[in-house]
């Protein structure tokens, strides 16, 4: 039974406001913190924010306020049923896009309420979702950020994240996979571009000065050759007045088709996320036609919304989703999203904000889902290497399992 809900403001990576939210209960207290985008889809569900002097407005009050008061008094009382309360929490709200309570306000006691029920019922977050939702357990595979541009490097190249994905028999292997490129990858950016090139952007991939995205392409392949990699292309924040401004050129949609087709065929991509921007759902059908071997991911054109990921299949626009809980405001609802994505047998990658903090709810999200891939940045800061660490933990218990 809930006894009492407790938020408080608490600051993310970085550095800006977000939500903590404590839950006590008959088994204790459960703590879940909530994430945030930069390069946020404007379909999202709604974070509130407070405003004025305080943060240079980004502070959560009214959100926290909004968990203390009207919140909780309406869950005090209400037994552990994670699917009732997420209703009532919803209810509660009233609109579509999470406005009135927050998204922010309310993904932190629906995470909350998810993980005491786990608790309460003695096993492990991940055995409890994939028990309890009819969900068949897998080790994701991790996509390491290892080049940041667009909002989350401040000054680096257009497409947001070069992501490199280790193709090895375990989780412990492809973390060390990662972690030795990223090293090499320094070592060539030191040398290449000197010592102010080895800065890190928001999710801890290096920011290098280099102007254009294909040079980027070159420097991963002159560390590796064979390693495979995804892209976020992140392309509506460069999307102004129906053209893209890549790297300081202007493309039309079928200029950028063009251009990733070029790029699939000389390095070894194997999925290209956002690539048109969010809401062009019949150009996104055009580009996966002519790339039809690789993932198309959809991140800013479904955010974690059914109808929306249904109107990808009927345009027959992706193949692939990135689920972000936060997109959506409940864990109920990400998990509705997850069961149509993989009904339409699409691949998921379970995805971390470019602001994050040291909750590790993803990694046992994505085991108990069966997500086929995780994103939490590079191999590097603390806020990306929670969610690594905690995967490698879950390896370890499940090997355990097995013996
Ligand atoms: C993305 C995310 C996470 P943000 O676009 O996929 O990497 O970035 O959280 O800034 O939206
Ligand atoms: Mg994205």
């Amino acid at each position: 039974m809930i006894k009492d809900i407790k938020a408080r403001e608490i600051i993310d990576s970085r550095g800006n406001p977000t939500v903590e939210v404590s839950l006590f209960t008959n088994q204790g207290k459960t703590t879940s913190s909530v994430p945030s985008g930069a390069s946020t889809g404007s379909f999202e569900a709604k974070e509130i924010r407070d405003g004025g002097e305080r943060f240079g407005g980004k502070g959560v009050l009214e959100a926290v306020s909004n968990v203390n008061n009207k919140i909780s008094s309406a869950l005090k009382g209400e037994d552990l049923d994670p699917l009732k309360i997420d209703k009532i929490l919803i209810d509660l709200d009233g609109t579509k896009d999470k406005s009135n309570l927050g998204a922010n306000a309310i993904l932190g006691v629906s995470m909350s309420v998810f993980r005491a029920t786990a608790k309460k019922n003695n096993i492990s977050f991940y055995d409890y979702i994939s028990a309890n939702f009819d969900f068949e357990q897998k080790i994701p595979v991790p996509c390491f950020n290892i080049i940041n541009g667009g909002v989350h490097s401040g000054g680096g190249v257009s497409f947001q994240e070069f992501m490199v994905v280790p193709e090895k028999d375990s989780f412990s292997e492809n973390l060390r996979f990662a972690v030795e490129f990223y090293k090499k990858l320094k070592q060539k950016i030191l040398l290449k571009y000197g010592a102010n090139s080895v800065n890190i952007g928001d999710e801890g991939g290096f920011v290098p000065d280099i102007k254009k995205t294909e040079d980027v392409f070159n420097l991963l392949k002159e560390v590796d050759s064979s390693a495979s990699l995804i892209v976020d292309v992140a392309s509506t924040e460069f999307y102004k007045e129906e053209k893209y401004l890549l790297d300081s050129d202007l493309k039309n949609k079928e200029e950028m088709i063009v251009f990733y087709k070029d790029l699939r065929e000389r390095f070894p991509i194997i999925g290209f996320e956002d690539p048109l921007m969010e809401d062009d759902f019949t150009g996104w059908g055009e580009l996966k036609k002519e790339l039809p071997d690789i993932l198309i991911i959809g991140d800013d054109l479904l955010t974690t919304n059914t109808k929306r990921i249904q109107k990808a299949e009927e345009s027959n626009s992706c193949n692939a989703m990135i689920l972000k809980i936060n997109q959506i405001g409940t864990v109920s609802e990400a998990l509705q999203s997850a069961k149509t994505a993989q009904e339409l047998q699409w691949k998921i990658i379970v995805s971390h904000r470019s602001g994050e903090t040291n909750d590790d709810f993803i990694a046992d999200f994505a085991v108990g889902i069966g997500a086929d891939y995780i994103k939490s940045g590079a191999p590097a800061r603390g806020e990306r290497v929670a969610k690594y660490n905690r995967l490698l933990e879950i390896e370890d218990e499940k090997k355990q399992q097995e013996k």
